[in-house]
């Protein structure tokens, strides 16, 4: 399904976030080309009327591709595979079960991953207020459930053996937990497969904060 569009897609992201990090590292992925814009979020620029009438949730990211705007990081994903790669199934699924179980890592990415590692890291890096215990224990609940399902997998990646949008929705808060306190010593497993990930060729970080003293 590739178009013939040839102008650049426009990401509204924040490059210390990593709901916006997994669409870049898509694009990057997938080689194409956008350009990003940083709407100041210190100002509320994400609740300006502009704003709210491509993404009335009021968050980063969204999309323009041409007519198209789109907004919710998986829901990018899911726009760009179908739109430009040759076999969108290769990331979304090619069976039933496989396109349930990348839903499903999409469902975790919004949930336990938002509400854990994510959270945790807003707290250093944006000075939000969390309930540090909470999403303490969230975050290593999480985290130890990763790391039994790759290690039970035995595989690479988190679904079918092959880098697929799981890994991407879940690549970045996982990667940059560190930075909210949590320690991924304990997870041998995620630390293979953040190391997979960041070997890709087109692979590009996201903006790096301090690591934070470890809390759990
Ligand atoms: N479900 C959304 C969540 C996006 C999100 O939480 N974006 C944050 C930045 S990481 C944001 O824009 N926060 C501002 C706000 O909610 O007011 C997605 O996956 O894209």
């Amino acid at each position: 399904m590739q178009t013939d569009n040839n102008q650049h897609i426009t990401l509204y992201q924040h490059p210390k976030s990593g709901h916006c990090h997994k669409v870049s590292l898509f694009m990057h992925l997938i080689d194409v080309p956008f350009e990003a814009i940083n709407p100041d979020l210190g100002a509320a620029e994400h609740k300006s009327d502009a704003f709210l009438n491509m993404n009335p949730f009021g968050q980063v990211p969204v999309i323009i591709d041409g007519n198209n705007t789109v907004s919710d990081s998986n829901a990018i994903l899911t726009y760009l595979a179908n739109t430009y790669t040759h076999e969108p199934s290769q990331w979304l699924g090619k069976t039933p079960k496989e396109i349930a179980n990348i839903q499903r890592w999409f469902s975790i990415s919004a949930y336990e991953l938002a509400k854990g590692p994510a959270a945790a890291r807003l707290e250093y890096v944006f000075g939000a207020n969390i309930d540090v215990d909470r999403v303490l224990s969230a975050s290593v609940s999480l985290l130890t459930t990763m790391e039994r399902h790759l290690s039970l997998q035995n595989e690479k990646y988190l679904v079918s053996n092959r880098l697929t949008a799981a890994d991407i929705a879940m690549y970045s808060y996982i990667a940059h937990a560190p930075e909210g306190g949590l320690s991924l010593i304990n997870y041998p497993n995620i630390n293979v497969w953040i190391s997979n990930i960041q070997s890709l060729a087109n692979f590009v970080a996201m903006q790096s904060s301090p690591i934070a003293e470890a809390r759990a």
